[in-house]
């Protein structure tokens, strides 16, 4: 729909930047911090880079801060790493990770600006994984819960926007990239197993969050990807809704009615998969009535029609971020990705598609009538400095502008969006390339393999970003 005006923020709108313990923090052996499964599969998984010292932002949290304020920020999204508060299984938390976040917290709140904080962002404490086999285990439950519930009592009276789990549905729709998947010969099967332990985890998150903190607001974080049909063939729109079911929307229904759909429960019977839900699950599900949605949204895809005896591939992810390397999957018979003519595409083969962004939040509301934060959102590229010292971003400028207009005109649609989160505020390590593959707002001064010096240099998109915000949604900078 056409809209005259041109679009207009709300007042109080969350204007800031995202990012994740383990990408950004380093101080992985400091001050007590346990050891994570993602520090050991930083360390060994090609492109995946060493986090030891990632972005220093452990160090230089003040430093970031006062750049986030200079920038003009009102928001802040970060995660709290769970074996920084429960390094071992011994059930005391550790008082210098409490120390550390509530150093952080008082930074921003003091300089005007909100935190919004992931409970879990990829992080997996390894006595977690060694005691109770990690999110294959029930064991897990009580843990996340002690460990949430020491969240909201240390950090609950100054932060009142949670979120649970970053990107369940991704972590377990690429499991075997992200690590969830320990046995990829019963994934297909073990999957729902993970994921109703991970719905268990989140729900009482959910719950205890409403139990303890006064005001507090939760919501889960999908990473959505909304689907296209390749075409008007009513075979490719059926493609279409199977690719959305599987890769978003099983979770999101479920985040939102507390059970799960009809479609996945047909799907479990007729492929003789037992999800294992016990007595007194669905009681836990119940009460775990969310607020909002954090939506991490990147990109878009497109669907067509697979044919039932059209060979199987799998999604291989473009790793290195050299063009045309990305294949997208086909799953005979119940739909494929296919390429997008009507979209560029990134060195990581990314689709650059602003209208995924209107699309994905008047979808989402039309759905679920819950207000969302856009939690992640962004340009990742090879980058360094040029002969000035300086990074001129254009790309990520023109990337943010056209994606933020359309947050305005979903915001016109009618659909209540409290905050723009992009990824990431400094440079800090990409899942899966480190620093090879860049999103910030500010520059850090460090490569995969040269620790330089590890300056905050502010990239042309900081000013262009300071700017629009400070004007709350008015200056484009055109
Ligand atoms: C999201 C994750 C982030 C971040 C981002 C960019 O899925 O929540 O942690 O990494 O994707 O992805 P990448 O770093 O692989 O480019």
């Amino acid at each position: 729909m056409y809209h005259k005006e041109k679009p207009q923020f709300p007042k109080n709108f969350l204007w800031g930047a995202s990012s994740a313990a383990w990408q950004v923090e380093g101080a992985t052996n400091e001050d007590g911090r346990g050891v994570s499964l993602i520090d050991l599969n930083s360390q060994k998984k090609k492109p995946f880079a060493d986090n030891s010292i990632a972005s220093d932002h452990y160090h230089h949290y003040k430093e970031d801060v006062a750049l986030m304020k200079e920038c003009g920020f009102t928001s802040y999204r970060f995660s709290i790493a769970w074996p920084r508060i429960y390094p071992d299984d011994s059930g005391i938390p550790n008082k210098k990770g409490i120390e550390f976040y509530n150093n952080l917290i008082n930074e921003l709140v003091n300089n005007g600006i909100e935190p919004i904080v992931t409970l879990y962002h990829y992080d997996m404490p390894q006595w977690v994984d060694e005691k109770f086999d990690g999110w294959y285990g029930r064991g897990i439950i009580d843990a996340f819960d002690q460990y949430v519930r020491t969240c909201f009592k240390e950090f609950g009276d100054r932060v009142k926007y949670w979120l649970s789990i970053n990107e369940q549905n991704m972590q377990i729709f690429y499991g075997h990239w992200l690590g969830t998947c320990k046995h990829p010969e019963t994934w297909e099967k073990d999957q729902w197993k993970v994921n109703h332990i991970m719905n268990l985890c989140h729900a009482k998150a959910v719950i205890a969050c409403h139990e303890m903190v006064k005001d507090g607001k939760i919501g889960p974080v999908p990473g959505m990807v909304p689907i296209y049909s390749q075409t008007g063939n009513p075979m490719d729109q059926i493609a279409r809704l199977n690719a959305e079911e599987f890769t978003e929307k099983i979770w999101n229904d479920f985040y939102a009615h507390r059970k799960y759909s009809n479609f996945i429960k047909q799907y479990w019977k007729e492929h003789d998969i037992d999800p294992d839900i016990r007595e007194g699950d669905q009681e836990i599900f119940n009460q775990a009535k969310i607020d909002f949605f954090g939506i991490n949204c990147y990109r878009s895809n497109t669907a067509a029609e697979a044919k039932i005896d059209e060979p199987a591939q799998d999604y291989e992810l473009n790793k290195y971020g050299i063009k045309g390397q990305l294949k997208f999957p086909v799953v005979p018979g119940v739909y494929k990705l296919v390429y997008n003519d009507y979209v560029q595409y990134t060195d990581w083969d990314w689709e650059i598609d602003p209208v995924a962004m209107r699309y994905v939040l008047r979808n989402m509301w039309d759905l679920y009538q819950l207000p969302m934060i856009i939690t992640e959102n962004g340009y990742g590229a090879h980058e360094d400095l040029d002969e000035n010292g300086q990074i001129n971003d254009i790309e990520r400028i023109n990337f943010l502008r056209d994606q933020i207009y359309q947050v305005g005109l979903a915001i016109q649609d009618g659909v209540e969006v409290l905050g723009y989160n992009p990824w990431s505020f400094t440079d800090l390590l990409s899942t899966g390339n480190g620093m090879a593959k860049r999103y910030g707002l500010v520059f850090i001064n460090r490569t995969d393999d040269d620790l330089r010096d590890l300056a905050r240099i502010k990239k042309a998109s900081f000013y262009w970003y300071s700017k629009l915000i400070k004007s709350n949604g008015q200056d484009w900078g055109e």
